[in-house]
């Protein structure tokens, strides 16, 4: 049988390296598209190029979502069997600081792939990246698939929009386009900015006195946070059904940032006592503040509380987790200890 041939965009991203890795162990050939960058972006995919059984199913070639010849020619010589759009400016803070960018590369960057696969005539199925983000201020708890959203971000609004333009192809021009509505989730190459990684990173270095303090936003903020590993095979279950649909996938639990933190503390060994409320808020270890509040870290709008509701995908995609708050936070730590060392 021929090899299937798997393209994605945002392949030096987490899920991208975790998606490649699973595809080739499922006899895919993956090509990854990356931008040009003054600084190497590829660390993520170290594992990849270490291992010959991996590398040789590999390539990787330019392109930017920002650019629509890149966009086309690619397609047009690789002619893929599915098409995972992961490549966008993902981090919602930022967002609030480069809004008009963010739309471009997050919504119109999806147009551009889609006309692209229309243009031509591709077989291609689409899986476009998109958020639980989306739900925003949200109008119902759990939320699944037929929960409204509400977007309260640029980046927000960027994924609504390219949620909408996926269903619009999807319909209009009889393509296999799909939208994953994933709500958060981490890993060991989790970016450094986002949350987890930031807590796991500062405090497994507090531990080991390289740093001092560590400085958060709103602590009371409520995730649904699960594992990439877990969540880049339903990326795939989504494209492997006869019907190209749109699926929630979540873990249906959820913590505060504070939770998160006491959960990283209690692994590490680290006895941590909150004094003080609002920002002045601060956890201390061994009498001294480990942890502060910084007005720098909170958003003009925030979403407070995500929790979802991924009985669909259960039931169609047979997706379940395989991992849990305690084993993700576990993977996070292991793999900054070990880093530590190197
Ligand atoms: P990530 O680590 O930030 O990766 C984003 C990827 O997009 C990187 O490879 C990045 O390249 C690439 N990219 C950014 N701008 C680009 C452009 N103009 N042209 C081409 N590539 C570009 O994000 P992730 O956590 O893997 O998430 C993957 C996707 O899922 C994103 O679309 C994200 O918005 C969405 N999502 C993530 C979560 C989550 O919790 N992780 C949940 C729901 C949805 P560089 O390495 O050069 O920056
Ligand atoms: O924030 C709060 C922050 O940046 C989580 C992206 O992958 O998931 C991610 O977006 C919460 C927020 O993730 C800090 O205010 C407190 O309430 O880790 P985060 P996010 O904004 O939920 C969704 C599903 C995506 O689609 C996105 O691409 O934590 N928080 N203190 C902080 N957040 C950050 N980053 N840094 C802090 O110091």
């Amino acid at each position: 049988m021929k090899k299937k041939l798997a393209l994605i965009f945002g392949i030096t991203g987490q899920d991208g390296s975790y998606l490649a890795k699973f595809l080739i162990s499922k006899k895919y050939t993956v090509i990854g598209v990356k931008r040009r960058s003054s600084s190497v972006t590829t660390h993520r995919l170290t594992d990849i190029y270490k291992d010959p059984q991996y590398a040789k199913n590999f390539k990787m070639f330019y392109g930017d979502l920002g650019d629509y010849a890149s966009i086309f020619k690619i397609l047009k010589k690789f002619k893929p069997d599915e098409v995972y759009n992961l490549a966008a400016q993902s981090h919602v803070a930022v967002s609030f600081n480069i809004p008009d960018y963010t739309n471009d590369i997050n919504a119109n960057g999806v147009i551009r792939i889609l006309e692209t696969i229309k243009t031509l005539k591709l077989k291609s199925k689409f899986y476009q990246a998109g958020s639980s983000e989306m739900f925003g201020d949200v109008i119902q708890t759990p939320q699944n698939e037929k929960t409204p959203f509400n977007p309260v971000s640029p980046y927000a609004v960027s994924k609504v929009q390219a949620y909408w333009i996926t269903a619009f192809y999807r319909k209009a021009y009889n393509i296999f386009a799909c939208n994953g509505i994933l709500f958060n989730h981490e890993s060991p190459l989790r970016g450094e900015n986002f949350v987890t990684k930031k807590i796991v990173q500062g405090l497994v270095k507090i531990k080991q006195k390289k740093q001092r303090k560590l400085f958060l936003g709103n602590i009371y903020a409520k995730r649904d946070w699960g594992h990439a590993e877990d969540y880049v095979k339903a990326q795939w279950l989504i494209l492997q059904q006869k019907k190209p649909d749109d699926f929630v996938i979540a873990t249906g639990k959820q913590y505060t940032v504070k939770d998160f933190i006491n959960l990283v503390a209690k692994q590490l060994k680290l006895k941590l006592i909150w004094r003080g409320v609002g920002i002045n808020e601060k956890a201390y270890f061994n009498d001294k503040a480990i942890i502060e509040c910084d007005k720098r870290y909170f958003r003009p709008s925030e979403v407070e509380t995500l929790k979802g509701d991924c009985s669909k995908a259960r039931k169609i995609l047979k997706w379940k987790p395989l991992h849990n708050i305690n084993s993700l936070i576990k993977d996070m730590i292991s793999y900054e200890i070990n880093n530590l060392k190197e």
